[in-house]
C-alpha cells in the first residue's frame, strides 16, 4: 500500500488562485472573461476537491494496510445539502479561498449560495445520515455511505395563493463536480424470473435465481471530509443504467420508441426520491429502489471483503452494516442469497454471518409508517429473496415455539402479516436478521420495547438498545453561525472546535453581563439577516427586535404546526381585546414541506398563510405579531434560520416524534426550546436543566390513556374560552373569507377525536408561551438561559452518537 503519492498541494491564496484559474481554463473550458458564476463554482470545487483526494486515498490505503473493520451505512436518503462550505471549512481554507476568488472579483459567499442544495432525503432520517457521515470521517471510523443517486431530489416547494405547489428539483442540472463516476464498479441487478435448484458437482443442491430483467448499478463516489480533513470517507451512490442502451433490432425494425423502452425502465429506478417521510410509498418502483441499492451495496461489500481477506468467515470481524430504517431491510434476504447461492455457504453459516454483520435503526413508531410489502409482489419481483424470508420466518417461529410462546404472540412476531392480504413486515425482517436494533432517543427506545417490537423484544431481550441522535457541530454551529463561533472562541479559546465537550466552559459566563451583551449582539446580527431573507422571500417586514419564534420541519399533524398557528390566533384575539397590555412582539416563522398526497398537511400550510395574511395586515395588531411561511425549506435555509432563532418549537404529540434533531440544532445556537416531553426533548431537559427549557403538555403515558378511553375533548373545548374562540374563528372562515368552509372539517376533527391532542394541549401550550414572554421580558434571565443552552448541548454532537455506535454496535475503530 505504499504507492507513490503526488506532492501535497499548498493551500495559500496565491496557489489557490492559480489553480482555480487553471481549472476554469482546462477543466471547465472557460475564459475568465466570459465565465459565469456557475463556472467559477465548478472551478473552485475542483480545486478544493484536489486537496481532498490525497487524504481520501490515504484513508482508503490506511484501512487496507491496517485491516481495520469497515462500517457501511445503508440509507435510502442522504440529505447532504451544499458541500462546498462544509469542505472548505473542515479543511480550514475559508480565508485563502475567499482571497483567491476576490482577486477575480468573485465573492465566495455568492458562490456558496449558488451551489445546489443536494436534497437526497426528506427530513430527519436523511439529514441524520449526512451528519453521521461527517462525524464518521471526523472521528476516523472507516466508513462508506451507500445510497441512491436520485436525478431529482426532494421537490421544490412554491406557494400559489398560499397553497403548496410541487415542482421538480434539478440539482444535477449543471453537473456535479464533487462526484466520480466509477463505471468499473458496476453490478448487475436482477428482478423477476424464477428459481431453480441445481445440483452441484459435490452433490449438494444450490438454488439458482434466473432473473427475467437485468440492469446495472453504477457507482458515483463523493468524498466526505471530516473536521481538519482528519479522514475522508466515501459516499457511494448508485445510479441505474440499462445493460443495453438501445434494443437495436427493435430500432432497426422501425420501433424507435420501443427500442428505448428497457433503457427508460432501468433509468426510472433512480430518477426520483419518494417525497413521503411518514407513509410508505407502497409502490413497486419504491421496492425496486430498495432492492436495487441494497443488492448493489452488498455485492460491493462482499467483493471488497473477498479481495482483501479471501474468506467469508471473517465477515463479522471486518464488516458492519447499519440499516437506516427498514428501507434497506431486504438486504437481510439478499445477503443470505449471496452467501448461500453465490458463495456456496450453508444456511446455518450464512445466517450466523448475516446476524453478525447487520444492525438496524428504527426511526418511527407511527404504525402507518412501518413498511410492509405484499407477498405476491415480492414473489413476482424477488422470488428467491421471498423464499429466504419464508425460511427465516419458519426458523424464528420455531424458536419462539420452543421458548413456549402462544399462538397470538407467535402471530405478532411473524414476518408475515396475515391481516388483509399477506404482507412481509420489513421491521420484523430487519429485527430478526440483526444483532442490534436501536432506537434514536431514550423515550423512543423504551416505547419500541413496549409497542412495535414488544414480542420480539421478549424473545430476544438483549438486542434493543438506544443511541440518542446527534448533529454535527461543524455544520450546525461553526459553519452556519460564524459570529457565535468567533465569540465562543474569544471567550473560552478555540479548543472547543476539536473537542466540543469544552463548550461547557461557557456555562460560568452565563450571568456575565458583558458576555450576555455580546451573545445577544451575535443573535441580533443573525436575526437581521433572517429579517432580510423574510422580506425577500415572503414579502413581510419584520423587526429583529421581536422574539423570533420558529417551527421548521416537515409538515405533519403529529408535529402540530396546527397547535402553533392556533396559538397565534389566540394571541391575535388577546392583542385586539387588550391593546393596553404590554405584549411581547413576536414573529412566528414556519417552514416545511408536506408530502404531496397528505391533504391535511397541505391544508395546514394554507391555513398558516391565510392566518398570516389577516394578522400581518391588521392595523389593530400594531406589528406586535407577525406570521411568516418561508417556502422551499431545505438544509441551506435551515442554516440561515436556526442561528437567528430565539425560540424553537418542538411541540409534537408526546410519544410520536422519535427523536428530533432540529431541536438540538436550535439549542446549540442559543435558542430556548418550548416543547413536549417527546423524543430527545426529554434528554435535552435533563442535560440543560429543567429551568433552561420550557416543557408543557401531556406525557406519552397520558396520551395513551386518553386514546384508550376514547373520550372526545368536547367538554374540554367548551370549558376553554380562548380555545373555543380560536376554533370558531378558524372553522367559520374568519381567515378564509373566499371559502368559509375551508377549515370546517379540520376544526370539527378536534371535537370528534383529536388524535394529536391539539385541543387537549392547547391551554398548557398557551400558558407555556406566556412563561416564555416572562423570560423574554427580563433579558438578563433570557440571555443566561440562551448561553446555558449553547454551553450544555455538546452531548448532542453526532460525534458522541457515532462513538456509541462504533463501541456498542459495530466494534469499529475510532478516535
Ligand atoms: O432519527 C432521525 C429522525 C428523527 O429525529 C425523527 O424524530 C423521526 O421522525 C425521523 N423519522 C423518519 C422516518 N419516518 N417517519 N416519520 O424520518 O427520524
Amino acid at each position: 500500500y505504499d504507492a507513490p503519492t503526488p506532492q501535497p498541494r499548498a493551500s495559500d491564496a496565491e496557489t489557490l488562485r492559480n489553480e482555480i484559474l487553471e481549472k476554469l481554463t482546462y477543466a471547465v473550458g472557460k475564459d475568465p472573461i466570459v465565465a459565469r458564476r456557475t463556472d467559477w463554482l465548478t472551478a473552485t470545487i475542483l480545486t478544493i476537491r484536489d486537496r481532498i483526494i490525497d487524504q481520501w486515498m490515504e484513508s482508503t490505503r490506511d484501512t487496507w494496510r491496517t485491516s481495520q473493520k469497515r462500517v457501511y451505512y445503508l440509507s435510502l436518503e442522504f440529505l447532504i445539502g451544499r458541500l462546498m462550505r462544509d469542505a472548505v471549512s473542515n479543511l480550514g481554507m475559508m480565508e485563502p479561498i475567499r482571497e483567491a476568488l476576490a482577486s477575480f472579483n468573485v465573492d465566495l459567499d455568492e458562490l456558496i449560495e449558488r451551489e445546489p442544495d443536494a436534497a437526497l432525503g426528506n427530513g430527519g432520517l436523511g439529514r441524520l445520515a449526512a451528519c453521521f457521515l461527517e462525524s464518521m470521517s471526523t472521528i476516523k471510523v472507516p466508513a462508506y455511505g451507500y445510497g441512491i443517486r436520485y436525478v431529482h431530489g426532494l421537490f421544490r416547494q412554491e406557494m400559489s395563493d398560499g397553497w403548496q405547489v410541487e415542482l421538480p428539483e434539478d440539482w444535477l442540472a449543471h453537473g456535479n463536480p464533487w462526484e466520480f463516476e466509477r463505471r468499473e464498479s458496476a453490478y448487475e441487478i436482477g428482478f423477476g424470473g424464477s428459481v431453480e435448484p441445481v445440483t452441484q458437482p459435490d452433490g449438494s443442491v444450490r438454488q439458482v435465481w434466473h432473473p427475467a430483467e437485468h440492469l446495472n448499478a453504477v457507482a458515483f463516489d463523493t468524498p466526505v471530509v471530516g473536521w481538519r480533513g482528519a479522514r475522508v470517507n466515501t459516499l457511494r451512490l448508485w445510479s441505474a443504467q440499462p445493460i443495453d442502451p438501445l434494443l437495436l433490432d427493435r430500432f432497426n425494425s422501425g420501433d424507435h420508441i420501443g427500442a428505448l423502452e428497457e433503457s427508460a425502465k432501468a433509468v426510472s429506478i433512480t430518477r426520483v426520491l419518494y417525497p413521503a417521510d411518514s407513509t410508505p410509498a407502497g409502490q413497486e418502483l419504491r421496492l425496486r429502489q430498495e432492492f436495487f441499492f441494497s443488492s448493489a451495496s452488498l455485492q460491493d461489500i462482499v467483493r471488497r471483503h473477498l479481495q482483501q481477506y479471501g474468506d467469508l468467515g471473517s465477515l463479522p470481524d471486518k464488516v458492519a452494516i447499519q440499516l437506516n430504517d427498514t428501507h434497506p431491510a431486504i438486504s437481510i434476504a439478499e445477503m443470505m442469497r449471496i452467501l448461500m447461492d453465490v458463495q456456496g455457504l450453508s444456511w446455518n453459516e450464512a445466517w450466523k454471518l448475516t446476524k453478525g454483520i447487520f444492525s438496524y435503526t428504527n426511526h418511527t413508531l407511527l404504525p402507518e409508517a412501518l413498511e410492509t410489502w405484499p407477498v405476491a409482489l415480492l414473489e413476482r419481483l424477488l422470488p428467491r429473496q421471498m423464499q429466504i424470508a419464508y425460511a427465516i420466518n419458519a426458523m424464528v417461529l420455531e424458536e419462539a415455539r420452543e421458548k413456549g410462546l402462544d399462538d397470538s404472540r407467535i402471530a405478532a412476531i411473524s414476518l408475515i402479516d396475515e391481516n388483509g392480504g399477506r404482507r412481509l413486515r420489513m421491521g420484523q425482517l430487519a429485527f430478526v436478521g440483526s444483532h442490534s436494533i436501536n432506537g434514536v432517543s431514550a423515550l423512543h427506545t423504551e416505547l419500541m420495547k413496549q409497542t412495535v417490537f414488544a414480542d420480539l423484544h421478549k424473545l430476544y431481550p438483549d438486542r434493543i438498545n438506544n443511541k440518542t441522535n446527534g448533529v454535527t457541530p461543524r455544520r450546525w454551529l461553526m459553519q452556519c453561525n460564524p459570529a457565535l463561533t468567533r465569540l465562543i472562541s474569544e471567550r473560552i479559546g478555540p479548543d472547543f472546535k476539536d473537542d466540543i465537550e469544552q463548550l461547557i466552559k461557557l456555562d460560568v459566563h452565563a450571568e456575565d453581563k458583558s458576555f450576555q451583551d455580546q451573545f445577544a449582539a451575535v443573535k441580533r446580527g443573525n436575526k437581521e439577516r433572517l429579517a432580510a431573507l423574510i422580506k425577500e422571500r415572503a414579502g413581510v417586514t419584520v423587526s429583529p427586535d421581536a422574539l423570533f419564534d420558529i417551527q421548521i420541519k416537515r409538515i405533519h399533524e403529529y408535529k402540530r404546526q396546527l397547535l402553533n398557528i392556533m396559538e397565534a390566533v389566540a394571541q391575535y384575539n388577546m392583542i385586539r381585546a387588550h391593546p393596553e397590555k404590554r405584549w411581547v412582539p413576536r414573529v412566528k416563522v414556519f417552514a416545511g414541506k408536506a408530502a404531496p398526497s397528505y391533504w391535511n398537511a397541505k391544508l395546514i400550510i394554507k391555513l398558516i398563510n391565510d392566518v398570516a395574511k389577516v394578522i400581518n395586515n391588521d392595523p389593530a395588531v400594531r406589528g406586535l405579531l407577525k406570521v411568516v411561511f418561508l417556502p422551499n425549506y431545505n438544509v441551506s435555509l435551515a442554516e440561515t434560520i436556526i442561528p437567528a432563532a430565539d425560540l424553537s418549537e418542538q411541540i409534537s404529540t408526546a410519544g410520536m416524534e422519535a427523536s428530533g434533531t432540529g431541536n438540538m440544532k436550535f439549542a446549540l445556537n442559543g435558542a430556548l426550546t418550548i416543547g413536549t416531553m417527546d423524543g430527545a426533548n426529554v434528554e435535552m431537559r435533563e442535560r440543560l436543566g429543567p429551568e433552561n427549557i420550557v416543557i408543557f403538555g401531556m406525557t406519552s403515558d397520558e396520551v395513551d390513556d386518553v386514546r384508550a378511553q376514547n373520550r372526545p375533548p368536547r367538554e374540554l373545548i367548551e370549558a376553554s374560552q380562548s380555545l373555543r374562540e380560536v376554533i370558531e374563528a378558524i372553522g367559520s372562515g374568519v381567515f378564509s373569507p373566499d371559502d368559509r368552509a375551508r377549515y370546517r372539517a379540520l376544526m370539527d376533527g378536534l371535537y370528534d377525536h383529536d388524535w394529536f391532542m391539539v385541543a387537549r394541549d392547547f391551554d398548557a401550550y398557551c400558558a407555556a408561551q406566556r412563561k416564555v414572554d416572562t423570560f423574554w421580558n427580563d433579558r438578563t434571565v433570557w440571555n443566561a438561559m440562551a448561553i446555558r443552552n449553547t454551553a450544555r448541548m455538546a452531548w448532542f454532537s453526532s460525534d458522541r452518537t457515532i462513538r456509541e455506535y462504533a463501541d456498542d454496535i459495530w466494534g469499529a475503530p475510532h478516535i
